[in-house]
């Protein structure tokens, strides 16, 4: 009889360890798959004021939705380790449309800068199965009231008809918790059966008190919030993207997330 490469049958107990091996390997591959993915350069595709100017839906996006000025497009930039890809802002109302970023050939860097001053974008090459939205934020009552009507009803039309959603991260100022207008995001999430999992963002400014209690407080509370949806993933995300907490845990769901 041949060797046996799972080693299970083997009676001197050498099955646990061949078992850790395999696991400790298929752990090294994942972690280089979510390296590679993320050390790579990515860029700007396009930008979409209405849902006929997306791309054909033939890779998995994974999109950041949340109230305006909740630190979307800065959390995007803290993945992708390119401050300024996505446009941020101290004034609400920044992104106005749903951008979207692809992972690029490393010459393709410049995009993000290209695209600015020569107005139609290059397609960069769309090869690792995943794209990235940014969007606009909703329920920011200082702007215009159609432009708000418009943003709202560009993020909730996304949210409700993208067949190639895999996963939606609801961003959630930790210091404001669910406001009425996230409620009814995640009541669209629920509805359309598309899987979400909530951000909470800006942690940095809560965790002042040495005993981390405003961050517990603000986790649990909103865990609880989220409990009985149906479309919610069960674990609620903590982040800062000025210190950089959480997002090495966002980089590996979004890579498994990858089609
Ligand atoms: N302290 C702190 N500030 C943050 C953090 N994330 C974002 N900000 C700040 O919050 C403001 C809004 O950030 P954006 O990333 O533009 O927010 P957005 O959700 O994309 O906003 P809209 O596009 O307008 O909907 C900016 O001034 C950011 O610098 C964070 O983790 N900590
Ligand atoms: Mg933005």
């Amino acid at each position: 009889m041949g060797e046996d490469p799972t080693g299970f049958d083997d009676p001197a107990g050498a099955a646990p360890a061949a078992t850790a091996e395999a696991v400790q390997a298929a752990e090294a591959a994942q972690a280089e798959q979510v390296r590679i993915l993320f050390a790579r350069p990515w860029a700007f595709d396009r930008s979409c004021a209405d849902l006929a100017q997306l791309p054909a839906p033939d890779a998995a996006e994974v999109a950041f939705a949340g109230r305006s000025n909740v630190g979307k497009s800065s959390l995007i930039n803290a993945i992708l380790g390119q401050e300024g890809l996505a446009r941020t802002s101290n004034t609400p109302g920044r992104t106005q449309q749903l951008n979207v970023f692809v992972p690029a050939k490393p010459d393709e860097r410049s995009l993000k800068t290209s695209r600015l001053s020569s107005g139609a974008p290059k397609r960069p090459v769309e090869d690792a199965g995943l794209r990235i939205v940014d969007m606009p934020g909703y329920g920011f009552a200082q702007a215009p009231k159609a432009d708000v009507e418009a943003w709202t009803a560009l993020v909730f039309d996304y949210l409700r008809g993208r067949p190639n959603l895999r996963r939606v991260y609801v961003l959630i100022d930790s210091r404001h918790g669910l406001k009425p207008i996230d409620i009814e995001a995640l009541k669209i999430l629920d509805k359309a059966a598309v899987s979400y999992q909530i951000v909470l963002t800006k942690l940095d400014k809560i965790a002042k008190e040495a005993d981390g209690a405003p961050v517990r407080r603000a986790m649990e509370a909103i865990g609880e919030a989220i409990r009985k949806r149906p479309a919610a993933h069960p674990i609620v995300l903590g982040t800062s993207s000025e210190q950089g907490w959480g997002i090495e845990t966002l980089r590996a769901e979004i890579a498994a997330l990858a089609g």
